[in-house]
């Protein structure tokens, strides 16, 4: 039997109460569910963890009551996302004082290294594989801890199989993701991919997904969710992954960029192998905002065609939009919702512009004074953190809920979606959306009406 060498504690932050995120609008939209994405990152470095140590995970974010830290263990380990930072560094501190050793990584930790160890006493840049098992084996061998450990330096470690079972998949309404691939090679100038990871596209051994794939369905999972940045950042490469998983008889839906519509044997492959639905950011259909976006790979005046492509090979879309860019007016954002209609979309989603650290619109906004906080925890996609150019911060948040409310709107369910052929979830996760907005709105807005797009801004 292998010695217990020291206890690791790895931790999720709480996220902020966000409206897409209340933890009593994700229970009623999900059914009982307490979160909806399992925390992949933690069981990934559960993953590469070396022997010896007695793992624990602590997700804040199914959690009634926040975790109190307790000096019962020699690491603990935090991973956080930009609107996970001041809750990530609350903890550390805590145990910090605590004479606890603190690790962290993250996209967030990983943008903003510097900022980071001010809480912590090492960073893992980057991907965990080759950083986080060095930083471990440091403590396990009584060396001292580098700030550092940048996956720059390890390049040769492969993306592993995740420890799910040290999480209870009851709690998350997506109880099953695999990362099949990290990064994208476009470089949006809004996007933390390229501009914390680069743009080098990593994929993961098909077996190894094949494996982790057979294993979930023999405790009953036919239905996966790819969490990847971009799952068509190598087309070759997606088309063998599709032939191998084909036999598995699987259903699956993942994202990736729109270019995806070039490739119609790709198309095909992903539907006989389960492909049921893609997100796709879009951003917007004016081509004035693609091109402020540096979206450049891409015309927005083919956005319709392409869908329909798509559409063709009978594979849903869900469209990812960003309300909040200089181009952007209330009637913009109306045009925006409008499109999202006409083409049919099952689903769509309307994130308010995030300048997220690392990222070019950072720097930016910053130069130009916009920023109007550096409070991370409200960097979340559902709050105005910058100033924009022709709408008021309260335009623009009106504009977002009303985009939500006005997609998800029964009579917009009915013409996007029809009754025959029935598509059963799409109908489902649309009322469900609806549902959730009109809770919001009853329990948390003091019963004001929805917004909509009907109105003025
Ligand atoms: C699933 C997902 C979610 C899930 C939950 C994720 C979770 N479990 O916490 C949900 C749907 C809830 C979600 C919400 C949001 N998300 Co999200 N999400 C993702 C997505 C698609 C996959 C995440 C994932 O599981 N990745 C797989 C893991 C393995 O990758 P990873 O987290 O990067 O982890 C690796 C390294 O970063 C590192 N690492 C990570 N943690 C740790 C910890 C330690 C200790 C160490 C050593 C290393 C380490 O090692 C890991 C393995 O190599 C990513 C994009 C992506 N592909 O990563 C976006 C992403 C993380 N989300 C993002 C954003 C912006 C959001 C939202 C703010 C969006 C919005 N507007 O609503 C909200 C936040 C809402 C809120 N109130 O909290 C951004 C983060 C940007 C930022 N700077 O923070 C990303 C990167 C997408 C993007 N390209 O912009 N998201
Ligand atoms: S295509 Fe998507 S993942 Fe790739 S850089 Fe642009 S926004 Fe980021």
């Amino acid at each position: 039997m292998q010695k217990i060498m020291s206890k690791l504690r790895l931790i999720n932050p709480n996220s902020p109460l966000t409206t897409i995120t209340l933890p009593d609008v994700i229970t009623k939209i999900t059914m009982g569910r307490r979160g909806l994405f399992m925390p992949v990152n933690l069981a990934i470095c559960a993953a590469v963890t070396p022997p010896g140590w007695e793992i624990e995970i602590v997700d804040e974010c199914i959690q009634e009551q926040g975790h109190s830290p307790r000096a019962d263990v020699d690491v603990v380990a935090i991973g956080a996302m930009t609107t996970q930072a001041k809750r990530a560094y609350e903890l550390a501190d805590a145990y910090r004082k605590l004479g606890v050793k603190v690790i962290m990584g993250g996209i967030h930790p990983s943008a903003l290294p510097e900022e980071a160890l001010e809480h912590c006493d090492a960073v893992c840049l980057g991907d965990a594989e080759g950083t986080f098992p060095n930083a471990l084996n440091d403590i396990a061998a009584g060396n001292e801890l580098k700030r550092i450990y940048n996956w720059r330096d390890y390049p040769e470690a492969p993306i592993v199989t995740p420890r799910k079972d040290l999480l209870n998949p009851k709690d998350y309404l997506v109880y099953n993701p695999i990362q099949t691939s990290r990064g994208c090679p476009h470089n949006c100038t809004f996007c933390t991919t390229p501009a914390v990871f680069g743009r080098k596209y990593r994929q993961r051994s098909i077996p190894s997904i094949v494996d982790e794939m057979k294993a979930a369905q023999e405790t009953g999972s036919n239905f996966f969710i790819f969490s990847d940045d971009n799952f068509a950042g190598n087309h070759r490469w997606a088309l063998e992954l599709c032939e191998k998983i084909k036999p598995l008889n699987i259903k699956w839906a993942s994202q990736c960029d729109i270019l995806i519509s070039n490739n119609d044997q790709l198309l095909a492959a992903m539907r006989a192998s389960g492909c049921q639905g893609l997100i796709i950011g879009l951003e917007s259909p004016n081509p004035k905002t693609l091109t402020e976006a540096h979206k450049n790979y891409v015309k927005a005046e083919s956005y319709i065609q392409r869908i329909k492509k798509i559409q063709s090979h009978d594979i849903s879309l869900w469209g990812s939009f960003i309300f909040g860019f200089d181009n952007d007016t209330w009637d913009t954002c109306r045009a925006t919702v409008r499109f999202a209609q006409r083409a049919g979309l099952v689903m769509s989603c309307y994130p308010i512009l995030t300048p997220y650290p690392g990222t070019a619109i950072f720097e930016e906004y910053r130069k130009q004074g916009r920023l109007l906080t550096e409070d991370w925890e409200k960097y979340n996609g559902a709050t105005v953190v910058f100033q924009p150019k022709q709408l008021t911060t309260q335009q623009l948040a009106k504009a977002q809920m009303a985009a939500f409310c006005d997609f998800y709107h029964p009579a917009s369910a009915f013409a996007r979606l029809k009754l025959l052929p029935l598509k059963k979830n799409s109908w489902l996760a649309n009322l469900a959306i609806y549902w959730g907005f009109y809770y919001y709105y009853q329990r948390h807005k003091q019963g004001r009406p929805l917004p909509t797009f009907r109105m003025d801004a």
